[in-house]
């Protein structure tokens, strides 16, 4: 690679060009070259600092921000020592006035090859099984408890719709021949188990501090259920059930989107969570259901 390298250069443009530059104008050059290699990460760092996420409202929350922490701390440092080096490259041989060029050893070629490969490994495995991995146990492999609360949700071109079982703890059966105007779940009228069932359209009332699971679903197209206060994002796919489960901590209302372009009416595909002391919330719930 270092030949083939070697014989382009050679009769490269730049090559030539630099040849002929005098030495100061080549060193102002370098010196503007190797300073636009550091705006590089500080504009990086400028664009991370403007695009925080909300404060963390749920119990798992923080293990998912160490995580994204951790990794955009590893890749903006290598970012940063990367283009640090480049810099100093750039300006340090922007004094000569002729290029030169040596050949490396296969065994040295080898040796920087292997060696950015190694450390990039331990960088993100080891970051990911230190601080991965237990989240993703704790948010995905662990079942919810017993005493979760169960809701349905169910995305809709472009509305969510939050379903609670009644008082019998049964969704009653739905079936798409059901759906209408009135039955936008298609709500199984022969069912009695979902005559107490309870429907909201962009509002999902939860209680604080107990952990809930919800269904999702969707009627029609992919979306992507988004909860970014909570860290909760899953994407629902048509004909799929799909469960996460968390424990929302902060009591507030909180903002749902959808993070699927699943139409053209996907920018208002947006909802509202409110969690609440849980006796207010089972205030809500009996007022409401049926
Ligand atoms: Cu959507």
């Amino acid at each position: 690679m270092g030949v083939i390298f070697n014989i382009l250069m050679r009769n490269h443009p730049s090559t030539l060009a630099a040849a002929t530059t005098g030495p100061l104008q080549g060193r102002s050059h370098g010196l503007l070259l190797a300073l636009f290699c550091l705006l590089v990460p500080f504009l990086c760092f400028l664009f991370w600092k403007q695009h925080q996420p909300p404060p963390v409202a749920s119990e798992h929350g923080a293990g998912i921000d160490l995580m994204i922490n951790y990794l955009l701390a590893a890749v903006g440092g290598l970012l940063l020592v990367g283009h640090a080096i480049l810099a100093w490259f750039v300006w340090r041989f922007s004094r000569q006035d002729r290029v030169t060029f040596r050949l490396a050893t296969v065994r040295t070629e080898w040796k920087w090859a292997l060696v950015p490969v190694v450390l990039m490994l331990l960088v993100a495995e080891g970051g990911v099984l230190v601080f991965g991995v237990p989240v993703w146990k704790k948010f995905y492999v662990a079942k919810a408890p017993a005493n979760a609360l169960t809701v349905e949700v169910t995305g809709q071109q472009f509305v969510w719709h939050f379903r609670y079982p009644g008082k019998d703890g049964l969704f009653g059966r739905t079936h798409v021949k059901f759906i209408d105007d009135d039955n936008v779940l298609g709500l199984d009228p022969t069912d009695a188990a979902g005559r107490d069932d309870l429907i909201v359209n962009g509002q999902l009332r939860l209680p604080v501090n107990r952990p809930v699971r919800l269904r999702l679903r969707s009627k029609d197209v992919l979306h992507g259920f988004f909860l970014p206060s909570q860290r909760v994002r899953q994407d629902i796919v048509p004909g799929m059930l799909i469960e996460v489960w968390f424990v929302p901590n902060q009591a507030g209302q909180f903002e749902i989107l959808c993070t699927e372009l699943c139409g053209l009416g996907h920018h208002m595909m947006r909802g509202l969570l409110q969690v609440m002391p849980e006796r207010e919330f089972e205030q809500w719930l009996n007022q409401n259901h049926s």
